[in-house]
């Protein structure tokens, strides 16, 4: 066998190798495309199971990407990664199943603080080490900057620190000669905020300054409800004019229960996929927040350990479906596979939004503002002025309001539900762990201050 023998051999090799990687997902207008240009709707799961990065353990990811196949998802989302891990086989795991990866590059010590923001050198290097570690792998399709940073109008303030670090995370991707994988934000649904926000991290007339995608967290959708009842069609109503892609970084309300997952055929369906690129479900796994599509074995006593018992619950082994929920979620997206439109056929015509005025307790960024630098500050007229000191107790009160607002009158009961489990599953679930993995000084306090606010407050409703 000559040396060009070996050639061809290598290269029939390689393109095998080739064939069986999946088409990457890029951003265009305000869809999203695989490579082979059809349009890309998520159909994703919330995966993270305990505070270490999931991505990191090749078995127990094959076990849980064959099943996430038999429920038809193409997408998780993981929300604390280490870059020093090795990923290829939990990346290929997925892969082979046909699911992507979308990545929140900060966690527990560098995420972006929304009562005393900062965007400095260690937080940029932590965030461009997760995309170093990441960016080779085909199936990644996305990275977040940040999740629920802003939860209140007084913290708006935050909004440019949240912008400055996608600019810059986009800047390094393209200065490593990266592929263009979207780096975006992952927003908690917080009317007050709305639209302004999403307005805020897409408007400007300088797109390399702009997010890539918008995401949003929300739980409006609880139980019997429809498209014009759930709160989703003002949701609809905001974004059908959005020049960038936006899409349900985390959805799926669980009260009452068994789930449904009706709000699956509203977004994956003609009343909203023209403008949305779909959903991820939170959560893969059943633990204490109740959200789970499946289990790993019964319930443990809440300081057992071993066996890979984690707060109560068993977090390795083969997953088992919770019933009906799993299956109700599985038939639904059988049933919704919008095309949508070909990347070729697509010339995107909305233009950037205008940049929010500022309005004091709602909105307090003034247009479009210089961006932090790295390092640098950024301040806004109000930064000295206002809540700083009330946001806390205020927030969960504002949030409850708003969403009552935004669900109309017959569904004001279920909406405060909804609002309450958002806040008791991301919000207060996200603070608490921040508080145990932070462990003590002073961010472990301002953790369990954060904890006990929205906890507090979810009670208290
Ligand atoms: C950068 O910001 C993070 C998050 O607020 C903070 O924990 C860290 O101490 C800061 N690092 C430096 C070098 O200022
Ligand atoms: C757009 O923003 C990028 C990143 O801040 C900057 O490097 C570039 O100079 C800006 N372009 C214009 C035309 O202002
Ligand atoms: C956005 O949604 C809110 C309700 O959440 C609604 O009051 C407002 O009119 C909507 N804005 C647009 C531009 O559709
Ligand atoms: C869409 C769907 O599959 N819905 C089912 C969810 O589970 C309940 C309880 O088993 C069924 O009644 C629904 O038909």
């Amino acid at each position: 066998m000559g040396f060009s023998a070996l050639l061809l051999l290598c290269l029939v090799a390689l393109a095998i190798h080739a064939v069986a990687a999946l088409p990457t997902i890029q951003a265009k207008g305000s869809k999203l495309f695989t490579s082979d240009g059809s349009q890309f709707y998520i159909k994703g799961v919330a995966y993270q199971l305990t505070n270490d990065d999931p991505l990191a353990q090749g078995n127990q990811c094959q076990l849980d990407a064959a099943l996430m196949k038999t429920l038809g998802a193409n997408s998780i989302r993981v929300y604390h990664v280490d870059p020093t891990a090795n990923h290829d086989a939990c990346m290929s795991a997925f892969s082979d199943a046909g699911i992507y990866a979308w990545i929140d590059v900060d966690t527990f010590s560098t995420y972006i603080l929304a009562e005393n923001p900062e965007w400095n050198e260690t937080m940029y290097n932590a965030y461009a080490s997760v995309i170093d570690a990441f960016h080779n792998y085909d199936n990644v399709a996305g990275f977040y900057v940040g999740n629920e940073v802003l939860t209140t109008g007084a913290s708006s303030i935050a909004a440019p620190y949240v912008k400055a670090a996608a600019r810059d995370m986009k800047a390094y991707r393209n200065s490593k000669g990266y592929r263009t994988i979207p780096i975006g934000y992952s927003a908690a649904d917080i009317a007050d905020l709305r639209p302004n926000l999403q307005n805020y991290l897409a408007c400007g007339s300088n797109s390399s300054e702009a997010v890539d995608f918008y995401a949003l967290n929300a739980y409006e959708w609880c139980g019997q409800s429809t498209f014009d009842t759930s709160g989703y069609q003002f949701l609809q109503q905001n974004a059908s004019d959005y020049n960038i892609p936006i899409y349900f970084s985390e959805t799926g309300c669980q009260t009452p229960k068994p789930r449904t997952f009706d709000d699956q055929a509203a977004i994956l369906g003609p009343d909203m996929d023209d403008t949305w690129s779909g959903a991820i479900i939170y959560e893969w796994i059943e633990e204490t927040n109740d959200y789970g599509l499946i289990s790993y074995g019964p319930t443990a006593a809440p300081t057992a350990t071993g066996n890979g018992v984690v707060a109560g619950y068993t977090r390795t082994g083969t997953p088992t479906p919770i019933s009906p929920d799993f299956d109700n979620l599985s038939n639904h997206w059988a049933t919704l596979t919008p095309t949508g439109i070909s990347m070729s056929a697509y010339s995107p015509s909305a233009s950037a939004p205008s940049c929010p005025a500022f309005t004091s307790g709602l909105w307090e960024v003034s247009g479009d503002v210089p961006l932090p630098t790295v390092g640098g500050a950024y301040h806004s007229v109000a930064a000295t002025s206002s809540a700083t000191t009330t946001a806390v107790s205020a927030a969960p009160q504002s949030s409850h309001a708003a969403v009552s607002t935004s669900s109309g009158t017959s569904s004001a009961t279920t909406s405060g539900d909804a609002a309450a489990a958002t806040a008791s599953s991301s919000g207060g679930g996200r603070a608490y762990n921040q508080w145990m993995a932070l462990g003590g000084g002073v961010g472990g306090l301002l953790g369990l201050l954060l904890a006990l606010g929205i906890m507090g407050g979810a009670v208290w409703w």
